[in-house]
C-alpha cells in the first residue's frame, strides 16, 4: 500500500462545546482548545478533528448551519480560529474540520429564499415536492422524525429533510449549489486546514421520484443513491486534488463492497471512511460479530482502500461503557479497547475523554438531556401512549449525550470544565475520573494511550501490517497477527471478566518473543511455551522478528 500521512495518523476528536470553557458561559470554545493544545500534544496524536463551529441556531449542536463563512458566537471569532490553526501547526499537528453539506439550517438565507416562493432562484437549491394522494410525497422516515417531509403552508409543497425538520436537505442536482459548496471548501482549505470529516456524505444523492419503501423503518433508502459517486468525483476534481487534504467520509449503511467505491485508491473520491456496522449492529459487545465485521472490511479493502477504527464519537455512547466494563475493570477494559483500536488495520480515532477512560452518563430526567435525536424520539413514543418513564429508560444507553458531557479536567467544581453553569451536566464521577488524576498516575489509561500512540511512530507493522485473525470462533478472546517486512506482532485480548487461556501460534512459542506492551503491571499469569493465561480484560502485544 502507498504510504500516506493520514494512514499513519492518530486522530483526536474535539467536541469543542464540551471540551474547555474559557469565558464562563458554560460552553467550551475554540480558545479552550488553544489552551489545552499542550495536553493534546503530550498525548502524541497527529490530527485534530473539530466538530462544526459555523454559525448555527444550534438545534443539532452545530450540524444545522446558517452561514458557512461565519463562526458560531459560542465557539469564538475568526481571529481565534486562525490563531488555533496556527498554534496547532506550530506543534506539528494537523487539523480537519467537519463539512456538513447534505443539509443546512432552516434559518440559512438560502432556505429562507428557497421557501419564499416557487419561482425564487434558490427554490431548486432544496428539494420540494407536491403532495401525493393528499399526503406526504413518500412514506419515508427521517433519522430524527417520523417523516422526511415537512409541509410548507406558504408555497403548498413539501420539503425534504433526512434529519430534523430544522435541517432541510440541499439539492445536489443543482450545479450552482455544488459550485457554491466547492468554493466554500476552498475558502477553509485556503485558511490552512488539513482536510475534512464529511458529515453523512453518502446521503447527498436522492432516489429519483421518491418511491415508497416496503419497510420505511429501515432508512437505508436515504443513502448510496445513483449520482453520489459523480458528485464526489467532481468535488475531488474541483477542490480536493488541489490540496494535500485528508478526507474521511461519514458513510452509514455501507458494506465493504460499496465502501470501496468511496475510498478505492483508483476512485479519486475520499481517503477513508467511517462505516457504522459496529455502531448500528452491536448495541452491546458481540465478539463474534465484531471479528466478522473486521475480517470482511479487511478483505474488502485490502491493498485497495483505507479503513478507520473507532468505537465511539459524539453520536455514540462512550466505548468503555458500551463495549467494555465501566465498573470493576474500567481501567483494564479501557486499555484493552485502546489496544484493539490502535492495532487493527486503519487510521485510529480517539474521542475526547476516551484517553482517561471517561464513561457514559445517566442523568436523572429527560429535562437534563439535550440531544435532539433522543428528545424527538421520546416525544414520538409518548404520543403513542407509552409510559414516559419506560420510554426514558429505553433511550438512556444510546442517548448521544452519553458522550457529550463535559471533559473532566480535575476534581474541582464542574470537573474544571467551566466557571459558570455547564450547558449539560458533568458526569458525577469527575472526582475520580479526570485529567489531573490521570497525569499523576503512571499506570493511568492516559499513559497507556500515550505509549500505544508512540509505538505507531516506530513500528510500521502497526499501520501497514497484514492482518490475520487466529480466534474467529472464540467468544472471549480476540487474537490476531499483524506482519510487515519480516516483523510479526501477536495481539492477545481477553474481552471477558474471567481468566482465559490463549494458545500461541507456532512462531510465537519461542522465548525470543518480546512483550511490546501490556495492560497489567503484575504479570502473575502463568505462561507456558504454548499458551498464556490472560487475566480479566488483559491485553498484550508480542513481537518476533
Ligand atoms: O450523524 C449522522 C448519523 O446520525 C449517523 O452517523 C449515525 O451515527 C450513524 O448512521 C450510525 O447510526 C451526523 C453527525 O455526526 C450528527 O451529530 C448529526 O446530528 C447528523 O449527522 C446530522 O448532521
Ligand atoms: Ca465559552
Amino acid at each position: 500500500m502507498n504510504k500516506m500521512w493520514w494512514k499513519e495518523a492518530v486522530v483526536y476528536q474535539i467536541y469543542w462545546r464540551s471540551f474547555y470553557d474559557t469565558n464562563g458561559d458554560g460552553y467550551g470554545d475554540l480558545q479552550g482548545v488553544i489552551e489545552k493544545l499542550d495536553y493534546i500534544k503530550e498525548l502524541g496524536i497527529d490530527v485534530i478533528w473539530l466538530n462544526p463551529f459555523y454559525e448555527s441556531p444550534d438545534r443539532d449542536n452545530g450540524y444545522d448551519i446558517s452561514n458557512y463563512y461565519e463562526m458560531m458566537e459560542k465557539a469564538g471569532d475568526m481571529e481565534t480560529f486562525e490563531t488555533l490553526v496556527k498554534e496547532i501547526h506550530a506543534r506539528g499537528l494537523k487539523v480537519i474540520m467537519d463539512l456538513v453539506v447534505n443539509h443546512t439550517s432552516d434559518q440559512h438565507p438560502w432556505f429562507l429564499e428557497s421557501k419564499s416562493s416557487k419561482d425564487n432562484p434558490k427554490r431548486d437549491w432544496y428539494i420540494w415536492e407536491d403532495s401525493k394522494e393528499g399526503g406526504a410525497p413518500s412514506n419515508w422516515r427521517s433519522y430524527f422524525t417520523p417523516s422526511t417531509w415537512k409541509y410548507d403552508e406558504g408555497t403548498s409543497q413539501y420539503y425534504f429533510h433526512s434529519f430534523a425538520v430544522e435541517q432541510p436537505d440541499l439539492n445536489w442536482k443543482n450545479a450552482d449549489l455544488r459550485e457554491e459548496i466547492y468554493s466554500m471548501m476552498r475558502f477553509w482549505l485556503d485558511k490552512g486546514i488539513d482536510g475534512f470529516r464529511m458529515d453523512v456524505i453518502n446521503l447527498l444523492a436522492k432516489q429519483e421520484g421518491f418511491p415508497d419503501a416496503k419497510n420505511p423503518t429501515n432508512i437505508d433508502y436515504l443513502a448510496n443513491n445513483p449520482g453520489i459517486h459523480e458528485y464526489l468525483q467532481e468535488m475531488n476534481r474541483e477542490v480536493l486534488q488541489h490540496y494535500d487534504a485528508m478526507t474521511v467520509g461519514e458513510i452509514p449503511f455501507v458494506t465493504p463492497e460499496d465502501g470501496l467505491l468511496y475510498v478505492g485508491e483508483d476512485r479519486n473520491e475520499l481517503n477513508t471512511l467511517f462505516h457504522f456496522q459496529v455502531a448500528d449492529e452491536m448495541p452491546t459487545w458481540d465478539m463474534l460479530r465484531y471479528k466478522e465485521i473486521q475480517r470482511l472490511w479487511y478483505e474488502g479493502l485490502k491493498n485497495k482502500g483505507w479503513n478507520s477504527q473507532f468505537l465511539n464519537n459524539h453520536d455514540h455512547t462512550r466505548q468503555v461503557t458500551r463495549y467494555g466494563n465501566d465498573g470493576e475493570y474500567r481501567v483494564e477494559s479501557a486499555k484493552l479497547l485502546a489496544t484493539m483500536i490502535h492495532t487493527l488495520p486503519g487510521t485510529a480515532y480517539i474521542f475526547q475523554g476516551e484517553e482517561i477512560g471517561m464513561t457514559g452518563v445517566r442523568l436523572p430526567s429527560i429535562e437534563d438531556y439535550d440531544d435532539i435525536a433522543m428528545k424527538n424520539k421520546y416525544k414520538e413514543e409518548i404520543a403513542k401512549g407509552r409510559d414516559p418513564q419506560e420510554v426514558f429508560e429505553s433511550l438512556l444507553l444510546l442517548s448521544r449525550d452519553n458522550s457529550r458531557t463535559p471533559m473532566q479536567w480535575n476534581s474541582q467544581e464542574q470537573g474544571g470544565f467551566t466557571k459558570g453553569s455547564p450547558w449539560i451536566k458533568v458526569n458525577p464521577n469527575y472526582k475520580e475520573i479526570n485529567v489531573e488524576q490521570a497525569l499523576s498516575d503512571k499506570d493511568s489509561v492516559f499513559y497507556y494511550y500515550k505509549k500505544l500512540i508512540s509505538l505507531r511512530r516506530t513500528h510500521e507493522v502497526m499501520v501497514y501490517g497484514d492482518y490475520q485473525d487466529l480466534s474467529e470462533k472464540d467468544e472471549n478472546l480476540y487474537i490476531y497477527k499483524r506482519s510487515y517486512n519480516g516483523v510479526k506482532w501477536l495481539v492477545l485480548l481477553n474481552h471477558s471478566d474471567i481468566e482465559q487461556v490463549a494458545s500461541l501460534p507456532d512462531d510465537f512459542q519461542s522465548d525470543r518473543k518480546q512483550l511490546i506492551i501490556g495492560n497489567y503491571s503484575n504479570k502473575r499469569s502463568i505462561s507456558s511455551e504454548v499458551s498464556i493465561t490472560l487475566q480479566p480484560y488483559e491485553a498484550r502485544i508480542y513481537e518476533v522478528k
